[in-house]
C-alpha cells in the first residue's frame, strides 16, 4: 500500500509537472499570447481512411505537444455536422477555427459568421471554392492537381509503346477538392492522348470496402482493363481484394497507381500489387499550430501552404517501409 502510495504520488508530481510545461510551452508563445492558452476548434472529415486516421493523431498530437487546447469534433463524413461544429466553436469564442472541408462548396455563409465573430479560419488538408478568400486565413495542405498529374506521368511513360490504355477510375468523395483535382490532374497529362480511355469512374468514398465495391463492378462490364487509378490508398487495396477474387493478379494483369502512401499502401507496392504511389503527407499538425498561433496573435500568415511531397515505386517503397510513421 505504502509502495503504491509512493507511486501514486510520483505520477501526480509528474502530471503537475507536464501541467506546467505544457503552460509554459503555451505561454512562451513568442507570436504575442500573453501567456494565455490557445483554444482551437478542429472540425476533422471523419475516419475514412489510413490517411485520415494518421492525420488526425498528427493534429492532436501537435496540440497536445504544444500545451494548447484542442477541440476536436469528427463529422463523420457530413458537411452539416462541419457546419454545426463550427458553428458551436463561434458560440464557445475558441480563439481560431481550423477545419478540412468533406466538399469544396458551400461555405460562405458559416465562414462569414466565423468572420464576423471575429475568429480567424484556417483550411487544413482540403479548400473550399468560396470566391472571397478574405472568409478564411491560410490554407495548408497538398496539391492535388500536382498529384493527378504525377500519376498520370508515370501513366504515359509505363504505356508508352502500347497502343490502347484501358483505365478504370476510383473516385474520392464526390466533390471533394481531391476527388475533383486528382481526377483533373491525371486528365491533364494523358487526356489529350486517344491511346488512354477512362471507360469508367466511380466514387468509392475513399474507404477499402468503398474501393471493393465499385471494382467488383467495373470488373464484371469491363473485361480488359488494363489499368486502375484510385484516389487513395484504401480504395487501391480494396481494387486489390477485387482482383484477386477475380482469379487476376494485381499489380501485373492489371496496373494500379494510387494517392497517400501509408503503411498499408506502401506494403502492398513492396509487394508488387500496386505499381505506384503519389505522396499525400497527413502530417500537418505541427505546421498547423504555428499557423493557428500567429493568426490568433494578428499576425499575416501565407494564403497558402503547399506540402511537399514525392513519389513511391516498389523499390523505394521496400526501402522507406522500416521507417515509415503511419
Ligand atoms: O488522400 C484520402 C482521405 O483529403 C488528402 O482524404 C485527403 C484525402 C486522402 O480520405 O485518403
Amino acid at each position: 500500500m505504502k509502495k503504491f502510495m509512493g507511486v501514486a504520488a510520483v505520477g501526480a508530481l509528474l502530471i503537475a509537472l507536464a501541467g506546467c510545461a505544457g503552460g509554459s510551452a503555451g505561454g512562451g508563445d513568442e507570436a504575442g499570447g500573453g501567456g494565455d492558452e490557445l483554444v482551437v476548434g478542429f472540425s476533422q472529415v471523419g475516419a475514412e481512411s489510413g490517411w485520415r486516421t494518421a492525420n488526425t493523431i498528427s493534429i492532436q498530437d501537435a496540440f497536445t505537444d504544444a500545451g494548447y487546447e484542442l477541440k476536436f469534433s469528427d463529422a463523420q463524413g457530413k458537411q452539416e455536422n462541419q457546419i454545426k461544429a463550427i458553428r458551436s466553436f463561434i458560440q464557445q469564442q475558441v480563439d481560431v477555427i481550423a477545419f478540412s472541408p468533406v466538399v469544396e462548396s458551400g461555405w460562405d455563409t458559416v465562414l462569414k459568421e466565423a468572420k464576423d465573430a471575429g475568429i480567424p479560419v484556417v483550411l487544413t488538408d482540403r479548400s473550399v471554392d468560396s470566391e472571397d478568400d478574405s472568409l478564411y486565413e491560410s490554407f495548408l495542405g497538398s496539391d492535388f492537381i500536382a498529384e493527378g498529374e504525377k500519376a498520370g506521368e508515370w501513366v504515359a511513360t509505363e504505356f508508352a509503346d502500347a497502343d490502347k490504355v484501358t483505365i478504370v477510375e476510383l473516385q474520392g468523395t464526390t466533390g471533394a477538392a481531391p476527388a475533383n483535382d486528382r481526377a483533373e490532374g491525371l486528365r491533364n497529362v494523358i487526356g489529350d492522348d486517344a491511346k488512354f480511355e477512362i471507360v469508367a469512374s466511380q466514387t468509392g468514398d475513399f474507404t477499402r470496402a468503398g474501393g471493393k465495391q465499385v471494382m467488383e463492378a467495373f470488373l464484371k462490364s469491363n473485361p480488359d482493363i488494363d489499368l486502375v487509378y484510385a484516389h487513395n490508398d484504401d480504395m487501391g487495396l480494396g481494387a486489390i481484394e477485387a482482383i484477386e477474387a477475380a482469379g487476376m493478379t494485381p499489380g501485373t494483369d492489371i496496373k494500379i497507381v494510387t494517392v497517400d502512401a501509408v503503411k498499408d499502401g506502401m506494403t502492398a507496392l513492396s509487394e508488387g500489387k500496386i505499381n505506384l504511389i503519389v505522396e499525400c503527407s497527413p502530417l500537418l499538425g505541427p505546421q498547423l499550430v504555428e499557423i493557428a498561433e500567429k493568426v490568433a496573435a494578428g499576425e499575416e500568415v501565407e494564403k497558402r501552404i503547399v506540402t511537399e511531397e514525392t513519389t513511391f515505386t516498389q523499390e523505394e517503397a521496400t526501402a522507406a517501409l522500416p521507417d515509415r510513421q503511419y
